[in-house]
C-alpha cells in the first residue's frame, strides 16, 4: 500500500516544473519548488529535533509556506497537527498540552511560554535559511502511520484529536479524484482555511493528484474568488462562500465559462442556494458531505442527475448505513443515525478510548452524530444532528465549550449557547443566559470570553432569560429556546 508521501510524489512527478502554487499577487510555484521547500522545512524540524512518528502543533497563516510545511510533514513521517490561526493562546496550550509535540511551527510572537522547540516561521525564506540539514528526502511510513492530528470538540465541550492515518487520506483522495472526474488539465480556486480537512485534504489532495495548479487566495474573498474564475475550472467552498458570490454583481455565466466543478460541503447548503446559483451561472453545485473524522463520505454525482436537499452517494469503498436508537439497520426511507464504515474512517481520538469507543459500534462502524436517511436509490439526505453543535459559515461551534466559560462568571447562574438561522453564515451563535442577582456587564462577560475562545465562536448576541426552558429529566430544552428566538 502506497504512503501518502509515495501518492504526492508519484503524481507530481510528471508536473514538476508545472505550476502548483499561483498566489494572486506574487510568482507561482513549482511542484519542484514547492518540495524543495518542503525538504527545507522538514530539514529545519528534524534540525530541531522531530523524528518520525512526532506531532508538530503548527499556528500559521494560509500562504504558499503553509502548504510546503505540511507536505515537511508528510515527507518526513510527522503528524501535522494545525491550529485555528486564530486561536486564542489558551486554545493553542490546550492543543500543545494534549498533542504533546517535538516541534511548534508558529508564524506570531509567543506570549507564553512554549515548553518545548519552537520553529518561528515568519516567512518561509527564513526556513530556507535555517543552517540544518537540506532536501530532506522521503521517509517509509506504513499504511497505519498517523499523518494528521486534527483537533475537533464534542459534547463534552473538550476538543479531541481525530488521527488520520496515511491510509485514511490516500483512499479519500483517490475516491475523490474518481468521484469528480479529476482532470489533467484542471485548475482549483483555493479559498478555503489550511487547517481543515476540506481546504487541506480535500482540495490540497485533489490538485496534487492531478498534478494541478492551485490558485492560492490568502482567504475566502468573493472579489478574488471572481478574478480567478475565467483562469480556473474548479471551486470548493462551504455555502457561505456561495451566499457571498451570489451578493455579488459580477457572479454571471460569462465569468464561470471555463469552469467544469463547482462543490459545496461542510455545512448544509439551502435548496433557495443551489437553484439561485444554477440560474445565475448555468452550474450546478456537486453537494458532498464529510467530517474531519472521515474525510467525504458522500457525493452528489459529477456527471448524472444532483439533488438538492440531499449529500448523494457513499464514494468509492465508503459504506454507509442508517440505524435506530438500538443500533439496528433502518429500512430506505427511515430516518436514523448516520454511520459509515471503510478505509477512510479515522484511527480514533488521541489517547482518548473512552471516547473513540463512544463514537463507535462493535462492529467498528463509526457514528457520525448526524441524523439522516437514505433515499430508495441509495442517495443520503441529511435531516440535522444527534448534539447541538453549530456550524457557521463552514466552522464547528459546541456550545458546551463557550457554556463552561460562560458558567463561571461571576453573575451567570446558568448559560445555553444555541445556532440562531443566519442569511450569511447558516447558523449564528446566540448565549441565552439566568443571572444570578445582578446580571455583569456585556463588555465584562466579552472580555472574559475574549481570553478564552477564538472570536468566530463568541456569541453574536447575549439574551437574558428568567429561566432556562428544561424538560422534566431537568435538561435544557433547546429547541424551545431556538424556536422562541428564531
Ligand atoms: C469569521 N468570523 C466568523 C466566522 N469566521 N463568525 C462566525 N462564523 C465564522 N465562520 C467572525 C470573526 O471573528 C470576525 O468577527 C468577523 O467574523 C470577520 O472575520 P473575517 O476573518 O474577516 O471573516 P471572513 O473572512 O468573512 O470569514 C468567514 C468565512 C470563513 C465563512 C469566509 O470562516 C471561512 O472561509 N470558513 C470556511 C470554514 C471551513 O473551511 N470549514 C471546513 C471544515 S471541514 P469580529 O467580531 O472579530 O470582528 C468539515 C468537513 C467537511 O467540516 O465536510 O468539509
Ligand atoms: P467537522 O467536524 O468540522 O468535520 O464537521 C463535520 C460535520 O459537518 C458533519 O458531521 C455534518 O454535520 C456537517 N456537514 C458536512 N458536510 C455537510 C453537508 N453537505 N450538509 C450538511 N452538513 C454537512
Amino acid at each position: 500500500m502506497t504512503s501518502l508521501a509515495e501518492l504526492l510524489l508519484e503524481s507530481t512527478e510528471n508536473a514538476a516544473d508545472e505550476p502548483f502554487l499561483v498566489p494572486p499577487d506574487a510568482s507561482a510555484l513549482t511542484y519542484a519548488d514547492v518540495w524543495e521547500r518542503a525538504g527545507a522545512i522538514a530539514g529545519a524540524l528534524h534540525g530541531r529535533g522531530a523524528r518520525p512518528g512526532d506531532r508538530v502543533v503548527i499556528q500559521v497563516d494560509k500562504s504558499v509556506d503553509n502548504v510546503a510545511l505540511y507536505l515537511a510533514c508528510v515527507l518526513s513521517g510527522l503528524v501535522f497537527t494545525p491550529v485555528n490561526p486564530v486561536a486564542t493562546t489558551a486554545e493553542l496550550d490546550y492543543v500543545i498540552d494534549d498533542a504533546d509535540p517535538a516541534v511548534v511551527v508558529t508564524d506570531r510572537p509567543t506570549e507564553t511560554e512554549i515548553d518545548r522547540p519552537v520553529l518561528t516561521f515568519d516567512s518561509g525564506a527564513a526556513v530556507l535559511a535555517d543552517d540544518t540539514e537540506r532536501r530532506f528526502h522521503r521517509v517509509d511510513r506504513d499504511p497505519t502511520d498517523l499523518a494528521a492530528l486534527l483537533y475537533t470538540s464534542g459534547t463534552t465541550g473538550t476538543p479531541k484529536g481525530a488521527m488520520l492515518t496515511n491510509a485514511n487520506l490516500v483512499a479519500n483522495a483517490r475516491a475523490l479524484v474518481d468521484a469528480w472526474s479529476w482532470r489533467d488539465d484542471d485548475v482549483l480556486i483555493h479559498g478555503l482555511p489550511l487547517f481543515h480537512v476540506h481546504g487541506l485534504f480535500v482540495a490540497l489532495h485533489c490538485a496534487m493528484l492531478g498534478g494541478s495548479p492551485v490558485i492560492l487566495l490568502p482567504r475566502f474573498d468573493a472579489e478574488a474568488v471572481l478574478a480567478a474564475m475565467p483562469a480556473a475550472t474548479v471551486f470548493m467552498g462551504v455555502p457561505t462562500h456561495y451566499v457571498r458570490l451570489l451578493a455579488d454583481p459580477g457572479l454571471d455565466s460569462r465569468r464561470c465559462g471555463s469552469m467544469r466543478l463547482f462543490t459545496s460541503g461542510s455545512a448544509p447548503m439551502t435548496e433557495t442556494v443551489h437553484a439561485a446559483f444554477t440560474q445565475r451561472t448555468g452550474h450546478r453545485i456537486v453537494e458532498r458531505y464529510g467530517m474531519t473524522e472521515t474525510g467525504i463520505l458522500t457525493s452528489n454525482p459529477y456527471s448524472g442527475e444532483c439533488v438538492p436537499g440531499t449529500v448523494g452517494f457513499a464514494l468509492n469503498g465508503v459504506e454507509l448505513r442508517i440505524t435506530d436508537d438500538d443500533g439496528a439497520d433502518v429500512s430506505a426511507g427511515t430516518t436514523g443515525s448516520v454511520e459509515v464504515n471503510g478505509p477512510n474512517v479515522f484511527a480514533g481520538y488521541w489517547q482518548r478510548p473512552d471516547a473513540t469507543a463512544e463514537s463507535t459500534r462493535q462492529d467498528g462502524w463509526f457514528v457520525t452524530g448526524d441524523v439522516g436517511r437514505l433515499e430508495p436509490d441509495g442517495r443520503l439526505r441529511l435531516e440535522g444532528r444527534s448534539g447541538d453543535m453549530v456550524i457557521s459559515g463552514g466552522e464547528n461551534i459546541y456550545p458546551r465549550e463557550i457554556e463552561l466559560i460562560l458558567d463561571q462568571i461571576e453573575g451567570i447562574a446558568e448559560s445555553a449557547v444555541i445556532g440562531l438561522p443566519d442569511e450569511d453564515l447558516g447558523e449564528r451563535v446566540v448565549a441565552v443566559l439566568v443571572a444570578d442577582g445582578e446580571s455583569p456587564a456585556e463588555a465584562a462577560i466579552r472580555a472574559t470570553l475574549g481570553d478564552r475562545l477564538a472570536r468566530f465562536k463568541h456569541p453574536r448576541a447575549l439574551v437574558w432569560v428568567d429561566e432556562l426552558p428544561r424538560n422534566t429529566m431537568g435538561k435544557v430544552q433547546k429547541h424551545r429556546l431556538r424556536d422562541q428566538l428564531s
